[in-house]
């Protein structure tokens, strides 16, 4: 049977935990060697990475094969391990997959240290590899093809870039949670994920890219019933102090929403978080996800500019429709998270200035405040590039991995002159802060563009860290604070004479 050995670094990856189920299912060993390459949320790169360090862990665990998931981020440290672990064991197959290699996956399989790209989702093309891989005495690349998979042998390239087929949802087994359990226990959340796809095609999203690759717009939902049992079980295995719906957009279908809050109550009742577009928002949802034991939302805004949702982001977004969903959920009292963006090609101070206006007006509970960052295959760059914001080079950078400037989405994204912007991102962290009539003042007199200030500390951690504090229903924020003095303290001991 193939061994299979999964590498990720500094999150749960619930990718991974649903291929390694299946592979567990089909009776294939699998481990998984987990790395610290940075703090995404302190925006820190550790420094004393080191990739022979976790090659020798990868080897250690004996594998056939080496499976490297990977989102655009951390593609460059995927890419190193793999280079490392190729010099110390030239023999070992690897294989990428994830939302990067299925952007862009010709050019991920022209690297040397990699074998193999996975196309989409991989329920059903992995282990259909991996089975034909262990056909013979020992395993060894496929001699045909296979669907969703792209592999490199004896000089030729096998395989169609195209996607497999995708799993039916209800027939997968359970994500293998645990070798992440340190983590889990960490954040003390379970994350589950009740649907895939979404039926917006915003322009900077991967659904926009996801929708060319299949050729239509999918949204796949598991029964409430799959979703509760798994639950159950996640509640005695492991304990969640909450639970994290990571689905794209949670409420988009209501008669979905209606069978799961009533069950949800009855059977699990502990409090929960997901990410919702206002669209899919109205009193009825609000109070039914409320009563349900729904906490938190984070709520897809990105701009108030309804002319720039339409002509760049691709959003039929109504301000006003914006303003009853952030009414609504208060109302049913849910901690409501806008998620605003900064960068946008051909937005202004001017409307930003607007932005701040209208947030002050209907005073969400938190703005997580974004800087553009383009990703492989949106539908965004094709917008750029006619507009002469993007270059060839750029995107051939952006494929790669590489940042076109220096600068993560906390800190002025791929903005080529944020600093203009410094003031705006300032004041909307801080705004559910401050009183009303102080943000008018701030607005209305300018005196909120004197302060160009860009530093992370003071301008992103301050405002969120007074939030958990003062509001119970803040999980993330406390988790992240949490994350903070156990890395510290992780740090300082390591330090400390033996
Ligand atoms: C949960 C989530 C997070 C979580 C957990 C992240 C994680 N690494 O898992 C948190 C909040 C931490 C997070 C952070 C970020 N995220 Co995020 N996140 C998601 C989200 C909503 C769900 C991911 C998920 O679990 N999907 C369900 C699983 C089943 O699908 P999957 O991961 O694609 O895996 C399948 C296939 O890709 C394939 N596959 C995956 N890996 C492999 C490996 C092999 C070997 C094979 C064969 C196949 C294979 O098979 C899997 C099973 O079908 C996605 C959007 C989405 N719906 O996917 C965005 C998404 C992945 N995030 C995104 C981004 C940009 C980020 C951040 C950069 C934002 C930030 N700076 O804060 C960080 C980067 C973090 C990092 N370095 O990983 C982008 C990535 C775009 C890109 N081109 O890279 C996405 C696609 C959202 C978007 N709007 O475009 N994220
Ligand atoms: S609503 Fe959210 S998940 Fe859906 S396409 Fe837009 S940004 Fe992506």
């Amino acid at each position: 049977m193939p061994k299979v050995t999964f590498a990720y670094p500094d999150f749960e990856n619930m990718g991974i935990q649903y291929l390694m189920a299946v592979c567990l299912q089909n009776g294939y060993n699998v481990s998984f060697v987990y790395y610290e390459a940075e703090n995404n949320f302190l925006n820190r790169k550790n420094k004393s990475l080191s990739f022979q360090q976790i090659a020798k862990k990868i080897i250690d665990t004996n594998p056939d094969i080496a499976a490297f998931s990977c989102v655009t981020d951390n593609y460059h440290y995927q890419l190193q391990c793999a280079r490392a672990l190729k010099e110390m064991m030239p023999d070992i197959v690897t294989i990428f997959g994830g939302i990067h290699p299925t952007a862009v996956p010709k050019r991920v399989l022209q690297k040397e240290e990699v074998d193999c790209v996975a196309i989409g989702e991989a329920e059903i093309s992995f282990p259909n590899f991996l089975r034909e891989a262990s056909r013979g005495d020992s395993f060894k690349l496929p001699d045909k093809a296979i669907e969703g998979i792209v592999f490199k042998k004896g000089g030729k390239v096998i395989g169609e870039f195209k996607e497999g087929i995708l799993p039916d949802l209800d027939n997968l087994p359970y994500p293998h949670k645990a070798p992440f359990v340190s983590l889990m226990k960490l954040t003390g959340d379970y994350r589950i994920i009740a649907t895939r796809g979404c039926p917006y095609s915003c322009s900077y999203c991967f659904n926009s890219f996801y929708h060319r690759l299949r050729g239509k717009k999918d949204v796949r939902r598991r029964t409430v019933a799959n979703v509760i049992n798994e639950l159950l079980l996640a509640k005695k295995q492991f304990s969640p102090k909450y639970i994290s719906f990571w689905d794209d957009s949670f409420t988009t279908n209501k008669k979905w929403i209606r069978e799961f809050c009533s069950l949800y109550k009855r059977k699990i009742n502990l409090p929960f978080i997901c990410c919702i577009n206002p669209f899919y928002v109205d009193r009825e949802i609000s109070e039914l996800l409320g009563s349900a034991g729904c906490i938190y939302v984070s709520v897809g805004v990105q701009s108030t500019s309804e002319e720039l949702c339409l002509n760049v982001l691709n959003r039929r977004s109504k301000n006003d429709n914006i303003a009853q969903a952030i009414k609504y959920l208060q109302g049913a009292g849910i901690l409501v998270q806008i998620d605003h963006m900064l960068g946008i090609p051909g937005d202004t101070p001017k409307k930003q200035e607007e932005s701040v206006e209208f947030y002050n007006k209907w005073r969400p509970n938190l703005i997580s405040v974004y800087w553009l960052t383009y990703y492989p295959k949106t539908a965004i760059l094709d917008i750029s590039y006619k507009q002469g914001i993007l270059s060839d080079e750029d995107i051939s950078k952006i494929e790669e991995g590489e940042f076109i400037k220096d600068g993560s989405l906390l800190t002025g994204g791929s903005l080529k002159n944020p600093k203009q912007y410094y003031c705006v991102y300032l004041l909307l962290n801080y705004l559910p802060l401050l009183p009303k009539w102080f943000v008018n003042l701030l607005i209305k007199s300018g005196i909120y563009s004197l302060f160009q200030i860009n530093n992370f500390y003071i301008a992103t951690v301050i405002p969120r860290v007074i939030i958990s504090l003062t509001n119970k229903r803040y999980y993330h924020g406390r988790q992240y604070i949490k994350s903070f003095f156990y890395n510290l303290f992780n740090r300082f001991m390591k330090i400390q004479p033996e």
